[in-house]
């Protein structure tokens, strides 16, 4: 039997980053990670029949404490004050984008101290696609919310069947933006600011099991694009298990490696699969169940954290497989047969037309619909 339904996690304050261009291929463009992502995929869920998707706009403040125990303070600090004192400083009102990052072989020799708006602008970023304006910070720290207040009701879910014998594991999706998983402990990129699966996933760890002991997290990264911000958050730990499904060739260009396997506590609990950008649906789908069979199952999760893009889809205007819209039924459906408790939180995902069929492909996939 499938789940009646899943729950949905939205608000409208998400919508508030709006930044209007963004520079790629050296040519200013549309801003590609707009608002309209997020209400085209509202739209699409909302127009299912049977109330599959029921929405809830209730979202709780669980304050900065949970984002915390992710992000350093002085970024946090850094996020909430930047877009002033960068307009203060002369910066262009459409928001902060560094143009001088300070990149590892330059010579740093440790005593100079950044102080400017436009020196901290590359201090605490890796690109030009985080553009910083006046309500980001408001949006990012909303997109948060949205999806600790999805895990809180993945959570409550998952105690109500702990005694119950089901083959319908509970889901629950967070509609949020900006997206989370390029930003790193103390770095934006890649249109994120706060790694909102970071935030969830150590939130939940932090609920222990009726035995006292914490929950074990596995986080599933399907967004197009390697997730280096969650990878790099976990690095050194055993839980969560990072697993990571992405096209190594590009963005972010310079972490996603097969090599890359964790550090220390952490050595074999971050996993790393390449795709070639010629990938096709059969060969995503078994990639996709390997790793599943590989490494997830084998890890025992507590729960799955989904981090849903929907950016390999062959139709995307900045990333993309050779992947339709059939794909991601089955994509659903793979991750369901895990049998465990699944966190969807929005990721990428950029063709508007689609991304509301793509996303709601992979839910009602997962809930046998
Ligand atoms: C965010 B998410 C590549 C340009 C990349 C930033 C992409 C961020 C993707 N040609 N610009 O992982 O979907
Ligand atoms: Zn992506």
């Amino acid at each position: 039997m499938a789940p009646a339904q899943i729950r949905v996690f939205t608000s409208d304050v998400c919508l508030l980053h709006a930044p209007t261009y963004e520079f790629l291929g050296g040519a200013q463009t549309q801003y590609y990670e707009s608002p309209d992502r997020l209400t085209a995929i509202a739209k699409w869920l909302e127009s299912r029949p049977e109330k599959r998707f029921v929405f809830s706009k209730d979202i709780v403040d669980y304050g900065m404490a949970p984002i915390q125990k992710i992000h350093k303070p002085d970024f946090l600090e850094y996020l909430q004050t930047a877009y002033e004192e960068w307009v203060r400083e002369g910066g262009h009102p459409h928001g902060v984008a560094p143009a001088t990052v300070p990149h590892q072989r330059l010579a740093r020799l440790g005593k100079t101290k950044v102080k400017t708006a436009t020196a901290k602008s590359g201090e605490y970023c890796f690109d030009s696609s985080a553009v910083i304006m006046k309500e980001t910070w408001r949006a990012s720290y909303e997109s948060a919310q949205v999806t600790l207040t999805a895990a809180r009701e993945l959570k409550r879910l998952a105690d109500q069947l702990q005694n119950t014998i089901t083959d319908h594991p509970p889901a629950v999706y967070a509609l949020c933006r900006p997206p989370g998983h390029h930003a790193q402990t103390d770095l934006c990129g890649g249109y994120c600011f706060l790694n909102n699966v970071a935030i969830a996933t150590q939130w939940l760890i932090d609920q222990p099991q009726k035995d006292g002991r914490p929950s074990r997290v596995a986080i599933l990264d399907i967004d197009y694009h390697h997730g280096n911000g969650t990878q790099e958050i976990f690095y050194s730990v055993k839980n969560p298990l990072y697993t990571s499904l992405h096209n190594e060739q590009d963005y972010p260009y310079f972490t996603g490696s097969k090599e890359e396997q964790g550090e220390g506590e952490g050595l074999g609990f971050n996993i790393n699969v390449p795709l070639d950008e010629s990938t096709n649906n059969d060969e995503y789908v078994a990639a996709l169940q390997k790793i599943i069979d590989d490494h997830v199952r084998p890890f025992a999760p507590d729960y799955i954290i989904v981090s849903l893009g929907v950016d390999t889809f062959q139709e995307d205007p900045i990333a993309g497989f050779q992947i339709t819209s059939d794909a991601y039924p089955r994509m659903g459906a793979a991750i369901r047969s895990i049998g465990v408790p699944t966190l969807f939180v929005q990721e990428g995902g950029y063709c508007i037309e689609k991304i509301g069929l793509n996303v709601g492909g992979v839910l009602e996939g997962f809930g046998g619909f």
